[in-house]
């Protein structure tokens, strides 16, 4: 079930390898007891277990469920396996130490799952990200409710420019305003204020704090961005699993002149190179309304923001047209 769920409702090629390689140690290290003597022990019509029932044995309400069920079932039988091949005694206690390892491989593997997992779930569901590069506060809490109002289903906090106090005040504010809306609220470059003000998640470009430290800071699974401008630091951001990557600038851009545009040949390439990783994309960088489906048509989850909807004088109708081409473009 583990596997299964790596494989198949995560996409994660390094999480099933890791779950099936401890499948196999745990058959291989099965294999040195005696099977016939477990087999001609087997009797399933004299075993009083058979037919017991408890409350909700049988219900799952989704995957995830079905997931956590799978879990907690694995590192239970691990335990008591590991009891009873103790208690077989003999010289060989190998047995039973192999399968107190894997018992904690078994816990290490569940928390590294639900926290890739999870995010991911979340971040699923995410086609119009929008940016607001801003150090007003009024201006952030304005353009995030107009935002909201018009169907950004994620915003990112980009204020750079402004003291910790502040920021974390304004943060606070932001997270609210998504969170009342059921919209996911991202803070750019501060991990720090991203779980201190409760926000969903974090974006990290290239000279912020790595990904693995930042997975250390997180108190409860945080989605983690992260910005790539080439096929080698995509490749070296895939290493870290953060739960999206940013693709870009695709075109230039007034909000980063400096950056030089990477063209959608970066998308087409960086969508190939994602597959059976479980990561999710974001392109950015000079998209606007007459060119977002031309970006999607390239292979892009999901479309970034900022000038084409904060440098307009109605950033709710700019966000509407936009969220309305991504969602028909993914009905296609
Ligand atoms: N990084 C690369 S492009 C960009 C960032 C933060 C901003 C995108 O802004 P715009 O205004 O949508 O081009
Ligand atoms: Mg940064």
């Amino acid at each position: 079930m583990v596997e299964e769920f790596c494989r198949f409702a995560l996409n994660s090629a390094a999480l099933t390898e890791r779950a099936k390689q401890l499948r196999h140690e745990l058959s291989a290290c099965l294999n040195k007891l005696d099977a016939g003597r477990l087999l001609s022990s087997r009797d399933t019509l004299g075993d009083v277990g058979v037919g017991q029932k408890v409350d909700k044995q049988f219900e799952r309400s989704d995957l995830k469920d079905c997931f956590t069920a799978g879990c907690k079932r694995l590192t239970e039988a691990l335990r008591t396996l590991t009891e009873v091949t103790s208690a077989l005694g003999g010289p060989d206690r190998s047995v039973a130490e192999t399968l107190e390892k894997l018992r904690f491989e078994a816990y290490a593997l569940e928390k590294d799952i639900v926290l890739f997992g999870e995010p991911t779930e979340k971040f699923k569901k995410v086609g119009l990200y929008v940016i607001i590069s801003s150090n007003l506060p009024a201006d952030i809490i304005s353009l995030a409710q107009k935002c909201v109002a018009g169907g950004a289903d994620c915003i990112q906090l980009r204020a750079k420019n402004i003291n910790d106090d502040s920021l974390f005040a304004i943060a606070v504010e932001f997270v609210m305003v998504c969170k009342a809306a059921g919209v996911i609220s991202v803070i750019n470059d501060r991990v720090d204020v991203a779980v201190a003000a409760g926000a969903d998640g974090v974006h990290l470009g290239q000279n912020d704090l790595p990904v693995e430290q930042v997975r250390k800071l997180q108190i409860s699974p945080l989605i983690i961005g992260k910005s790539t401008h080439s096929p080698e630091q995509l490749h070296v951001a895939c290493g870290a699993y953060p739960t999206y990557v940013s693709l870009g600038p695709v075109f230039p851009t007034v909000t980063k002149p400096t950056a030089e545009p990477v063209g959608l040949d970066y998308v087409r390439q960086a969508i190939k190179q994602l597959i059976g990783t479980g990561i999710a994309n974001v392109a950015i960088g000079g998209i606007t309304a007459d060119n977002v489906e031309e970006v999607l048509g390239a292979g892009a989850n999901a479309i970034a923001v900022c000038s084409a909807i904060t440098q307009v004088k109605d950033t709710t109708s700019a966000c509407r047209t936009l969220k309305k081409k991504i969602t028909a473009f993914k009905k296609e």
